[in-house]
């Protein structure tokens, strides 16, 4: 570890022109991705940090305090400095649960319930700006990490957009980006949830158990909905963190 970060270090310094606490902070960014520090694992002291990198501990606070920031970091009165253990979504930014999972250092994958083709209900028309009889695309995954379960998520999405149910392997984000396709924002709502005992059971929880359930639509620049997803996320496992700004005063 101490050799696998003293290395990123010089990379960081090398590759870009930052002030060191960035480059401090990429590499630790970067263990925590690549696992070689673990959820749950404690960060080595600052003051061990500072003296491995040659760095004040100014500069180390700095770096520290921007991975707590980001969510990945979490600090504990008189322990110390720990890899997060749930997962800190952004309420703010666009990603996948691809995205969420990979920068976390964990193996983000779906598996497939339901998958297939057919007309548009009223629900999904009006969600998706869809006329009656256009065709969609639905999907029902269970999306893990490894093995461990994590969220369902249903998602409709116009076959006017992706062509064919199959091209999505398993991230409908990446299917996307490989068609073109870039999302430019979404709306979304959360609303707190029990689970009922299907979704227990695909979860591998006690029936009502605590979830969020949230609806994304998901919009291109030109104002087209390309995605209606609504997620299930297990309540255990997820942090959302937003930043908030004050309204300027008239
Ligand atoms: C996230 C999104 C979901 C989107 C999915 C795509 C939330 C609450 N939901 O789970 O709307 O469909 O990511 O992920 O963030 P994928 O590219 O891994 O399939």
């Amino acid at each position: 570890m101490e050799h696998y970060l003293a290395s990123e270090f010089d990379r960081q310094q090398a590759t870009r022109r930052a002030p060191a606490y960035q480059h401090l902070r990429r590499a630790l960014q970067h263990a925590i991705e690549n696992g070689e520090l673990p959820a749950g694992q404690a960060l080595p002291g600052e003051r061990e940090l500072g003296k491995q990198l040659a760095l004040s501990r100014v500069t180390v606070r700095k770096a520290i305090a921007g991975l707590v920031a980001d969510g990945l970091v979490v600090q504990r009165q008189g322990a110390g400095n720990f890899v997060a253990e749930r997962i800190v979504k952004s309420f703010s930014r666009l990603t996948s649960f691809t995205d969420d999972l990979r920068a976390r250092g964990l193996d983000p994958r779906s598996h497939f319930l339901e998958r297939g083709v057919g007309e548009v209900t009223p629900e999904e028309a009006m969600a998706l700006n869809l006329s009656p009889g256009a065709q969609v695309l639905r999907y029902y995954r269970l999306r893990t990490a490894g093995e461990q379960a994590l969220a369902l998520e249903r998602t409709v999405v116009p076959q006017s957009v992706l062509a064919d149910p199959s091209l999505i392997e398993n991230s409908l984000y990446e299917a996307f980006a490989a068609q073109g396709i870039r999302p430019a924002r979404a709306l979304q709502r959360l609303r707190a949830i029990a689970f009922d005992a299907e979704q227990a059971r695909l979860l591998q929880l006690p029936e009502g158990s605590p979830g969020l359930f949230i609806e994304r639509r998901t919009f291109l620049e030109d104002g087209r909905v390309v995605e209606f997803t609504r997620s299930f996320y297990r309540g255990d496992a997820y942090d959302f963190v937003a930043e908030l700004h004050s309204e300027p005063t008239a």
